[in-house]
């Protein structure tokens, strides 16, 4: 018989084949490379097709973690700063593949639940398509529903004062992340921040507001861009684990791109 945990796995790689089968073509030279369980069967993917298919692309990692996955697949590696620079800017990446936490109905998505957060955004405003890679686990209406806490990057000196204004923007009761079991201590990302999981009601959608209605709804639920530009004006967030309509034109992108499968 076949287990939940197989379901899950089976489904995350068949969601990551498809993914690196539809959107990553042999012609492409940066690819990035997110981070996360489901991303590993991108990786694999990828290394299924052969040398011969991917040994004229460069993959860009979005941390540690994916940093080691390219290594050890054997795939050419550039860090995002380290791109060629072509007429004054860094060269565009043609495609980043990256999972994620939860999707929402107009594919929104929360991510950081692995504390990349922040280089995960980077690279993937720095590709011309963004494709997340999800399961159908991660889907719900809306965002907060499933995935209760919002991830946000800050820096450790700002975090006192970060957990005060969130309080009293609504969350209940946001907390420093901490380390792993083994480990004593906060999260520390690869940028040498901290991780503050900020729980909130779900949060609404552009078209979930009637007219008179301005960045909350009449129940006191905010709306997703509304909130995630707010948390961006407090001193000491770096970033939000909310990913949505980036990079202008992706936000259909983005929605087009999603990979979602039935376990
Ligand atoms: C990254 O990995 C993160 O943004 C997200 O938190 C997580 C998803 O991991 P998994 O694929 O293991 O569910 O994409």
């Amino acid at each position: 018989m076949t287990s939940t945990a197989d379901l899950v796995e089976s489904s995350k790689k068949l969601a990551a084949y498809r993914a690196v089968e539809d959107h990553l073509l042999p012609t492409y030279k940066f690819v990035g490379i997110g981070s996360g369980s489901t991303v590993v069967y991108v990786v694999e993917a990828i290394v299924s097709k052969g040398p011969a298919f991917y040994s004229g692309m460069t993959f860009v990692p979005t941390g540690s973690q994916s940093k080691g996955l390219i290594k050890t697949a054997g795939l050419n590696l550039c860090y995002v700063d380290e791109r060629p620079v072509v007429n004054g800017a860094p060269v565009a990446l043609d495609v980043a593949f990256d999972g994620a936490d939860e999707v929402d109905d107009d594919l929104n998505l929360i991510k950081g639940g692995g504390a990349c957060l922040f280089q995960e955004k980077l690279v993937a405003t720095a590709a011309k398509k963004f494709v997340a890679v999800a399961d159908s686990r991660k889907q719900s209406p809306r965002l907060c529903t499933k995935w209760k806490a919002i991830p946000i990057e800050v820096l450790p000196l700002a975090a006192p004062d970060v957990l005060t204004r969130l309080r009293a923007m609504g969350s209940p009761n946001p907390a420093v992340r901490s380390g792993l079991p083994s480990k004593a201590g906060e999260c520390v990302t690869d940028n040498g921040m901290w991780i503050i999981d900020a729980p909130f009601p779900p949060l609404l959608l552009p078209k979930d507001l009637s007219s008179t209605e301005e960045g909350k709804g009449s129940n006191g639920y905010w709306e997703i861009q509304t909130l995630a530009d707010e948390l961006l004006k407090i001193p000491g967030i770096v970033e939000v684990g909310l990913f949505y309509g980036f990079n202008g034109s992706q936000a259909a992108g983005l929605g087009k791109e999603l990979q979602a499968q039935k376990p």
